[in-house]
C-alpha cells in the first residue's frame, strides 16, 4: 500500500462520493476507484451507489477477497478507515428475501433429507432470489440442463447375480490421488451467495469424506484461503478460466502448482458466457432507479448482465489449441480440458499430450442443445477404440463427465462406460446453501450409502468389476426419454416441495 496504512476518517471518505472522485471502503480499507469505474466488469453504477461509503456487504459474496487489490494500483489503495467513524449503509433487502431468511429457521431437520434432490428443494426455499437465479440458471430454454439429467434415464443396468458381495469397495484414484468414490466436487463460482462459508464448506466436507474438491477460479474465497482450509495431505484440483493477460494466468497456474494442486482443469467451453436468462432478469427491476437509463425509459434498460456475465469479461475468447504448448511449458501439473463435447476434440487433446478431458456442457449453462457428457462419453469411448485401439479407463488419458448427476447409479453408469470419475456441482452448492457444512457432509454420505447398496445390487465388488456389459447404452443417442409418464405414481408421490415448514 503506497501510503502504508494512512488512517483516514469516515468523514473524509464520504466527501469522495461522485464520478469525479470516488472512494469506497471494503473490509476497513479505503480505495480510490475513480479511474477504475469504467473498467469494473460489473459496471460503474453499482460502485457509484457506494461512492464515499462502505461497500463490503455488497462486495463480499460476488468477489474473491483479493479481487480489489489485484485490480487496483498500489497508489489507489489509500489506507485504513476507523469503521466507528463510518456511517452504516443499509443494504436493501427485499421483502421476498426477508421471507427467505425467515424460512432458514424453518427448514426440516437434515435427518429428513434422503437424496441429493432434496437439497435442491430446500435451497430453492431459502436462497435469495439472486442466488437461486445464479446457481440454478442455465442457457436459453434450459433444454440441455434438463437433458443432462434425462440422458441417464436412457441407460439401464444389466446386473450380475450370485457373486459374493459381502464387502464392496468403491474407492479409486483420480490423477494419482486416492478418492473414496469415483466422484469429485466440481468447480462452481460464487459460493458465498449461498452460505457465508461458501467454498470452505466443500473443502472441509471433502476432507472428511476423502474426495477431491476442484477449486474454481471465481470462488468467493481466495484461492489461498481454500487451500489453507484443507486438511494435511488433502488433494485439490484447480479449475482455470484463462485470463486475457497471460502474465496473470501464468502467476495463477504456477502459484497453484507451488501450493500442491494436483490437476489443472482448463475451462474450454466458455469463450463467452451463455445467456442464463433467469440470472439476467435479476438485473431488471423497473422500480429500481439503478435500472433506469439516462433517458428514463425502462425500454432502454441494459438487461444483458447477471451475476456471471458481470464478472466474466476477463476470460480470453482467443484461447486456442496453440496455447496448450505454453501451458505445458509453465506447469508440470496434469492438464485436463474441461468442456469437451465431441470425440474429435477429445482425440486432439490426447494427441497434444493432455492427461484427460471433462466431457461436459458446463451444467447446461453454455451452448444450448449441446449433448450431455454421458452421451458424449459413449461416442468418445467408441471412437478411441476404433481409431486408436485405446480402451477406458486408461491411466494415461482420463475421461471425466459432469452434468445432471444426482445418484450413485448415475455415477456407476459413467464408470461402467469408461469414466475415471464424475464431477458433481450444483447439488453440493444446494447442500451448503440449505445446511452449510452439515449439508455437504450429508450429501457425500448419501452418495456413499447409495454406492454401497448399488454395487451389491449390480454384483460388483470393486470398480474394476463395473464393466461396460453392465449397462445397456443402446438408446443413448436417441433424444427421446422412452419412459411413459406415470400418472398414478405422480399423483400420489409427495415431493419435499409440499413438505410443511416447521412453525416458528
Ligand atoms: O457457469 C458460470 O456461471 C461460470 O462459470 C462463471 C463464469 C464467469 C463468471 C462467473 C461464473
Amino acid at each position: 500500500m503506497s501510503t502504508s496504512g494512512r488512517l483516514i476518517s469516515g468523514k473524509e471518505v464520504a466527501t469522495h462520493n461522485s464520478r469525479d472522485s470516488c472512494w469506497i471502503i471494503v473490509h476497513g480499507k479505503v480505495y480510490d476507484v475513480t479511474d477504475f469505474l469504467d473498467d469494473h466488469p460489473g459496471g460503474s453504477k453499482i460502485i457509484l451507489k457506494y461512492a464515499g461509503k462502505d461497500a463490503t456487504e455488497e462486495y463480499d459474496p460476488i468477489h474473491p477477497p483479493d479481487a480489489i487489490t489485484t485490480h487496483l494500483k498500489p497508489e489507489q489503495q489509500l489506507g485504513s478507515v476507523d469503521l466507528n467513524t463510518v456511517e452504516k449503509v443499509e443494504v436493501t433487502v427485499s421483502d421476498a428475501d426477508k421471507a427467505r431468511q425467515a424460512r432458514l429457521g424453518q427448514r426440516p431437520s437434515i435427518d429428513e433429507i434422503l437424496n441429493l434432490h432434496d437439497f435442491e428443494t430446500i435451497a430453492k426455499l431459502v436462497l435469495t432470489e439472486k442466488a437461486w437465479a445464479y446457481y440454478s440458471s442455465a442457457a436459453d430454454d434450459e433444454i440441455t440442463n434438463r437433458e443432462n439429467h434425462a440422458a441417464y434415464h436412457r441407460l439401464w443396468f444389466r446386473p450380475r447375480i450370485l457373486r459374493d458381495v459381502s464387502t464392496v469397495d468403491f474407492s479409486t484414484t483420480i490423477l494419482g490421488c486416492p478418492s473414496s468414490m469415483p466422484v469429485y466436487i466440481t468447480a462452481t463460482a460464487l459460493g458465498k451467495l449461498g452460505h457465508p462459508d461458501g467454498e470452505l464448506n466443500l473443502t472441509r466436507a471433502s476432507a472428511k469424506h476423502g474426495v477431491i474438491q476442484m477449486i474454481p477460479t471465481l470462488a468467493s474465497y481466495g484461492f489461498d484461503e481454500i487451500v489453507d482450509a484443507a486438511a494435511p495431505g488433502q488433494n485439490q484440483f484447480l479449475q482455470l478460466y484463462v485470463n486475457k493477460d497471460k502474465a496473470i494466468t501464468k502467476r495463477i497456474v504456477q502459484h497453484a502448482e507451488e501450493r500442491g494442486i494436483k490437476g489443472l482443469f482448463i475451462t474450454v467451453d466458455a469463450p463467452q458466457l451463455g445467456r442464463r436468462e433467469k440470472d439476467m432478469r435479476q438485473k431488471f427491476d423497473a422500480e429500481d432507479p439503478d435500472n433506469v437509463t439516462t433517458s428514463g425509459q425502462s425500454g432502454n434498460v441494459d438487461r444483458s448482465q447477471g451475476a456471471a456475465r458481470a464478472i466474466s469479461s476477463f476470460i480470453d475468447p482467443g484461447l486456442n489449441w496453440n496455447d496448450l504448448k505454453w501451458f505445458q511449458s509453465i506447469t508440470k501439473m496434469p492438464i485436463i480440458l474441461k468442456g469437451v463435447q465431441c470425440y474429435e476434440d477429445a482425440l486432439e487433446a490426447y494427441d497434444q499430450g493432455c492427461q484427460g478431458v471433462v466431457l461436459s456442457n458446463h451444467g447446461g449453462r453454455q451452448l444450448e442443445f449441446s449433448r450431455s457428457g454421458i452421451e458424449v462419453l459413449v461416442e468418445v469411448v467408441t471412437k478411441f477404440k476404433e481409431l486408436r485401439g485405446i480402451t477406458f479407463p486408461n491411466e494415461k488419458f482420463h475421461l471425466f463427465v459432469d452434468g445432471g448427476v444426482r445418484r450413485a447409479t448415475d455415477v456407476l453408469k459413467a464408470v461402467a462406460l469408461g469414466a475415471t470419475a464424475v464431477g458433481i456441482g450444483r447439488p453440493m452448492i444446494y447442500a451448503f446453501s440449505a445446511y452449510g457444512y452439515d449439508g455437504v457432509d450429508k450429501a457425500l454420505q448419501i452418495l456413499k450409502d447409495e454406492f454401497e447398496m448399488n454395487m451389491r445390487l449390480l454384483g460388483a465388488r470393486t470398480l474394476k468389476e463395473v464393466v461396460p456389459e453392465m449397462v445397456d447404452a443402446s438408446n443413448i443417442h436417441q433424444h427421446v426419454v422412452a419412459v411413459p409418464g406415470d400418472r398414478l405414481y405422480d399423483s400420489n408421490y409427495e415431493s419435499m416441495q409440499s413438505a410443511r415448514l416447521k412453525d416458528v
